[in-house]
């Protein structure tokens, strides 16, 4: 099996890399942070055939080259994890800056259907894939100060679904997973580097770890020709909502 991570220098997905190891995918590892790539070449690179691509979801020109450059014994992609992206900020709508906006509609939902649109062909092709898209509880449920966020979410919901009515048919199965409160680099990021802050977002409670989700990957992935995992909600122990944990 061949599969395809975006994001996979971080968080989610690098612990899905690290379970598609694990289980012998051969895997083809991207994101930006060319030092991160580097070192997953190395660590992973022991166990499986690892090839990185360093691009942008953003920016098309790059991601259909990265994807074109691949040689031609790893074209052949059966499994695609759209789960590159990130919230950039947490504001109101009238104070939200446009800039945060950008990055999360340009790379939560442009950069998924970026991707999608270079690996799909060669499923339908093939007759048989399968795509994982990481979309959140944000993106079933809209909270205060996340709008931005909270839609580009939505729009991945409604991606999934919308891919799996039309790939069904050409024998390629569509995975939408949505994560609560999983502790990643995702809060320092939304919070622009504020560690601090984006600690706090997982404290008094235990988050759910990268790992989690990975599991949960695995197991839409490793499911009978005949089943088809349509959506996974995962919640950490003490989330009832996407704003409603129980803290100690
Ligand atoms: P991290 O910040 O740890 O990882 C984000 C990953 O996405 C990194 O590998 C980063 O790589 C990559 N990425 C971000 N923007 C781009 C871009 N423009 N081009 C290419 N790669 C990009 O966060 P998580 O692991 O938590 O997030 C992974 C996914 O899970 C995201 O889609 C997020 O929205 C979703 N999610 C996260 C939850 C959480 O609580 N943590 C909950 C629900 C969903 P690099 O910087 O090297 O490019
Ligand atoms: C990340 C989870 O609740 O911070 O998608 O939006 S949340």
């Amino acid at each position: 099996m061949i599969a395809l991570i975006t994001g996979a220098t971080s968080g989610i997905g690098r612990a899905t890399a690290e379970a598609f190891a694990d289980l012998d995918y051969r895997l083809i590892l991207c994101g930006r942070r060319q030092d991160r790539l580097v070192e997953l070449e190395q660590e992973l690179g022991a166990q499986i055939p690892v090839i990185t691509l360093n691009f942008d979801v953003r920016i098309r020109d790059e991601v259909e080259q990265a994807i074109d450059s691949l040689p031609d014994d790893w074209k052949a992609i059966d499994i695609l994890v759209n789960n590159a992206g990130n919230a950039h900020g947490l504001s109101s709508i009238q104070n939200g800056d446009p800039d945060d906006w950008d990055q999360m509609i340009d790379g939560n939902v442009q950069g998924l259907l970026y991707v999608s649109k270079a690996v799909i062909p060669g499923m339908v092709a093939r007759k048989r894939g399968h795509i994982v898209n990481i979309s959140s509880i944000a993106g079933k449920e809209t909270y205060a100060n996340g709008a931005v966020y909270c839609a580009s979410k939505a729009a991945v919901e409604a991606l999934s679904a919308g891919m799996r009515l039309d790939l069904t048919q050409h024998g390629i199965k569509v995975t939408n997973v949505a994560p609560g409160a999983v502790e990643t680099e995702f809060s320092a990021v939304r919070f622009k580097g504020d560690t601090q802050r984006a600690a706090k977002v997982y404290e008094g409670f235990t988050p759910l770890q990268a790992e989690d989700i990975a599991d949960a990957i695995v197991y839409a992935v490793s499911a009978p020709s005949r089943v088809t995992i349509a959506d996974i909600t995962i919640l950490a122990g003490a989330q009832a909502a996407a704003t409603t944990i129980y803290r100690k």
